[in-house]
């Protein structure tokens, strides 16, 4: 002991200086954090009324009966295909402000989905799972999800349950684990809450009478194969030079035959710079 602190030999102090540190800090060990008050409350009042009209427009599409049978039912995967405001959310300095730091300045989205938990009704993802699922842990971070409650988080409401640390571990905890070890999520709406993907998490169980939306956003390094092909869908529709279009992965597609990839290097469809 030296000047009343304990003197841990050989390991490094982590220093926290700002919130942003303390919140990677957080990531780091236990696999997520929630930062308050990310969106005001108009905003999220239209994220209902959007998320609302999405989920209605899908169940006419489809049908209720399609959407369970493909386990999807309560799932928008196509916020951001016709509306420019969900294509705006994916570059909100709140989230980048944490996925630059630790998945890296050329993240790509990897899927933005909205999701609208019935009162009362076992939603899909109510079961422990891995959004980024994978029987390895790697040293460097892969994907993070950002998930906006767009509806407040509590038991009551159904917030996500997560089990911490699991990111760090490829073995599957025995269930006893989990259950003795899982956390409930409690977030105010509009809060932005992070984890890894590789966390074991899930949706709770919703006995408020309301629905509890939420969108959930995830990135990853680059060279990894998106959900969707977001690339293909906004082809010849955006700006090729924009940032949307990098962290949509136009800048990361594979070229389409040997033609396409024996053109001047800046002329890549994958370009350079990107990892
Ligand atoms: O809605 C939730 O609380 C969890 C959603 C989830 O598990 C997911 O999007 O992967």
């Amino acid at each position: 002991m030296s000047n009343n602190r304990i003197e841990f030999t050989g390991m490094t102090r982590t220093v926290v200086e700002s919130e942003l540190d303390y919140h990677l800090e957080r990531l780091d060990l236990d696999g997520y954090t929630v930062i308050p008050d990310v969106l005001d409350a108009a905003t999220v009042q239209l994220i209902r009324d959007k998320l609302d009209a999405a989920n209605e427009r899908q169940i006419q599409q489809y049908g209720r009966e399609r959407l369970n049978e493909l386990k999807d039912y309560g799932v928008i995967r196509d916020l951001l295909v016709d509306d420019p405001f969900f294509q705006e959310l994916v570059l909100l300095p709140a989230i980048w402000d944490l996925v630059g730091r630790i998945v890296g300045p050329t993240a790509i989205l990897h899927l933005q989905n909205g999701i609208v938990l019935e009162p009362n009704l076992k939603h899909f993802q109510a079961f422990y799972h891995r959004d980024f699922s994978k029987d390895f842990v790697a040293d460097k971070v892969l994907a993070i999800n950002a998930m906006f409650a767009i509806d407040e988080f509590s038991a009551r409401t159904g917030g996500t349950w997560v089990v911490p640390g699991t990111h760090r571990v490829s073995r599957l905890p025995s269930q006893r684990y989990m259950d003795e070890h899982a956390v409930q999520i409690e977030a105010p709406a509009g809060a932005l809450f992070f984890f890894d993907g590789l966390l074991l998490h899930k949706a709770g169980d919703n006995r408020s009478g309301a629905p509890r939306r939420a969108i959930n956003h995830q990135y990853t390094r680059p060279f990894i194969k998106q959900q969707l092909d977001y690339a293909g869908m906004f082809r010849g529709k955006l700006d090729p030079e924009s940032r949307f279009a990098q962290v949509i992965g136009t800048w990361t597609m594979p070229p389409r035959d040997v033609a396409e990839y024996r053109v001047d290097p800046d002329k890549r469809t994958y370009r350079g710079g990107q990892g």
